[in-house]
């Protein structure tokens, strides 16, 4: 791990042109990570990284510091060839979509990642499949460095942590969860504020919309299973975003007997897009069978089928998971 972080200490001081990548439905921990990294990157290394995130920017998390700044990498010229690309919470290469060509083309590309399924597709591959989230693994080398986290990049790994622990509450909560949380508070970090900021800012329509998709919620194996689907013109009727869908599947995943929930989403272009959770299976067998993966009790997939398919095809799966 030292000669790791030696590595891309080296090649950062390195680097004249650096970019950062986050993956398609950013969630806290890829955009908090993106972020922090990049001011410490200006603070520290005097380089200034270009941010950039896939597909669309959720409101959700407008509230972390330089936010604005990230750019879409649509809007980057495929041809530009950076010295130094690195994905944080990137789990597979293809989840840069229309990203990947410019990650692809950098002289060197750096993965840093806590997804247990991630293969290492980087040059230097910096995983830890037991880091809560991505955010923690990148406080962990910034003390490495001896450097001092300031109170804007401790708020961007504050996010990652609270987000990709349910707000301190699953599996992958830990005393160096809370011993990371304690240290971003003495840092200046209020828990109050970044919560209310997360989770207590949603428009009305979001609200009655996640309120819709649950009572559509349909329970199998004696309650074990809850699934609910969204179709586009559900989406259409609450002038939903896609982020409107943040936190629905752990809803349904409160139902007592519930040991694997999901929701299957519509996506644009007609597929299936699933969220999975589980409170005792491992999810990335089925995940992966569906060409996604993730984490344990957590995970994903796409399913290039409408969703009436997708969903008999995955409900079989869950069903066989459970027997
Ligand atoms: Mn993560």
């Amino acid at each position: 791990m030292e000669n790791k972080l030696q590595e891309l200490k080296s090649k950062i001081e390195g680097a004249e042109s650096i970019i950062i990548f986050s993956h398609v439905s950013p969630d806290g921990d890829t955009l908090g990570s993106n972020l922090a990294l990049n001011i410490i990157l200006d603070k520290y290394f005097n380089k200034k990284a270009d941010s950039v995130f896939v597909g669309k920017l959720p409101n959700m998390y407008s509230y972390l510091p330089n936010y604005e700044k990230f750019i879409d990498v649509a809007e980057i010229d495929k041809s530009k060839k950076y010295d130094l690309a690195i994905a944080v919470d990137v789990a597979a290469k293809d989840r840069l979509v229309f990203g990947t060509e410019i990650f692809d083309n950098a002289v060197y590309r750096v993965n840093i990642d806590h997804h247990k399924t991630n293969i290492g597709y980087g040059d230097l591959n910096i995983i830890d499949a037991e880091s809560a989230c991505v955010g923690a693994i990148l406080y962990k080398i910034f003390k490495e460095w001896k450097l001092k986290v300031p109170l804007d990049a401790a708020r961007c790994i504050y996010t990652s942590l609270m987000t990709d622990t349910g707000g301190f509450k699953y599996e992958n909560t830990t005393p160096e969860t809370f011993m990371l949380a304690a240290e971003l508070v003495k840092t200046g970090v209020s828990p109050t504020k970044e919560y209310r900021a997360c989770y207590e800012t949603k428009p009305q329509s979001m609200v009655q919309f996640q309120a819709y998709v649950v009572s559509n919620t349909v329970f199998y194996n004696n309650g074990k299973i809850a699934f609910s689907k969204i179709t586009r013109s559900d989406m259409s009727k609450f002038n939903a975003e896609d982020d409107y869908t943040e936190g629905i599947v752990e809803v349904l995943r409160t139902s007592k007997d519930v040991e694997i929930a999901a929701i299957l989403k519509e996506t644009k272009e007609g597929y299936t897009k699933v969220s999975l959770r589980s409170k005792t299976k491992d999810l990335t067998s089925i995940a992966t069978d569906f060409g996604g993966g993730g984490h344990s009790f957590a995970a994903g997939c796409t399913i290039k089928k409408p969703v009436a398919i997708a969903y008999d095809k995955l409900l079989a799966r869950v069903q066989s998971e459970l027997e």
